[in-house]
């Protein structure tokens, strides 16, 4: 399967995942759905690869250094971020310029924090084993209740009318915002039809998914109705800046300003978080 692929693009994520002793999967078992939206894009897909491109770094800001970012998205001239770890996980309301944490909650300390996103006048996160997605008032922090969900959670962002969710696996899935019960999924897909697996926090960007693939420099830019991979992001230059060592230390965490058509970007445990422009964002 490895051996066709020719293209540089697919060289630079085979060489990206095999340096972390993963591989490019075909999807999991997750159901016949999957394997024939791999089939239909196949037989559909001109197999072409998708362009890289490396974002241009418009400014920088301090991140908390501690924070094990799993979440992150802005509203209303503030960043909200998740973090993850056991007993440390929280929900914080940060400030852009200093990276201050207004506010703070901590999720229960058996839970590992992972994925936010924001429905209406709540934050939803979610927990990475523990089947809980909480829901908190976005003004302050107080507890609304949960959900329950199957399987793995990782990351969380907003669609048009669905919470995307991500699991470790090339499946998107699409939560019903009131009762987190899935209305469908999406798998994620090169043009020649292979998915790409290990899709971790999101962001969701006018009709595109934006998503870091855990373990790489790599932001893949996903058509939302059709799971096409149509650019990949290389934060190359990011990562060297912030040399992290610690191997957890990996990209993770975009928000998109909406209004003021900006892209943050940051990683677990950096102390930098970065606007960056991208071509065609
Ligand atoms: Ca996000």
């Amino acid at each position: 399967m490895i051996a066709r692929m020719k293209r540089p693009l697919l060289s630079l994520l085979i060489a990206a995942f095999a340096f972390h002793g993963c591989a490019l999967a075909e999807p999991d078992a997750r159901g016949t759905a999957s394997t024939q939206a791999a089939e239909t894009t196949e037989a559909a897909a001109p197999a072409q690869a998708p362009p890289v491109v490396a974002p241009t770094i418009v400014a920088r800001f301090p991140h908390d250094p501690g924070a094990f970012t799993q979440g992150l998205l802005w509203h209303d001239s503030a960043l909200y971020e998740s973090t993850g770890q056991l007993e440390q996980s929280t929900i914080r309301k940060v400030r852009l310029e200093d990276g201050k944490v207004l506010q703070s909650v901590a999720i229960p300390p058996q839970e590992f924090g992972e994925g936010l996103a924001l429905w209406k006048d709540e934050l939803v996160s979610l927990t990475w084993q523990a089947g809980v997605a909480h829901r908190w008032a976005l003004k302050d922090f107080r507890p609304k209740g949960s959900f329950r969900y199957d399987g793995e959670g990782w990351g969380l962002t907003t669609g048009d009318d669905a919470l995307i969710m991500s699991d470790g696996s090339p499946i998107l899935r699409f939560m019903d915002p009131s009762s987190f019960t899935e209305r469908g999924t999406l798998l994620v897909h090169m043009p020649d039809g292979r998915a790409i697996p290990q899709l971790n926090e999101l962001e969701y960007v006018n009709g595109s998914i934006l998503a870091n693939v855990w373990q790489t420099p790599f932001i893949l830019k996903i058509d939302a109705k059709t799971g096409l991979i149509t650019q990949v992001i290389d934060c190359r230059a990011l990562v060297a800046e912030v040399a992290e060592t610690d191997r957890d230390a990996v990209l993770n965490g975009i928000a998109w300003d909406a209004k003021g058509k900006r892209l943050f970007v940051t990683g677990k445990l950096w102390p930098t978080l970065f606007e960056i422009s991208v071509p065609g964002l």
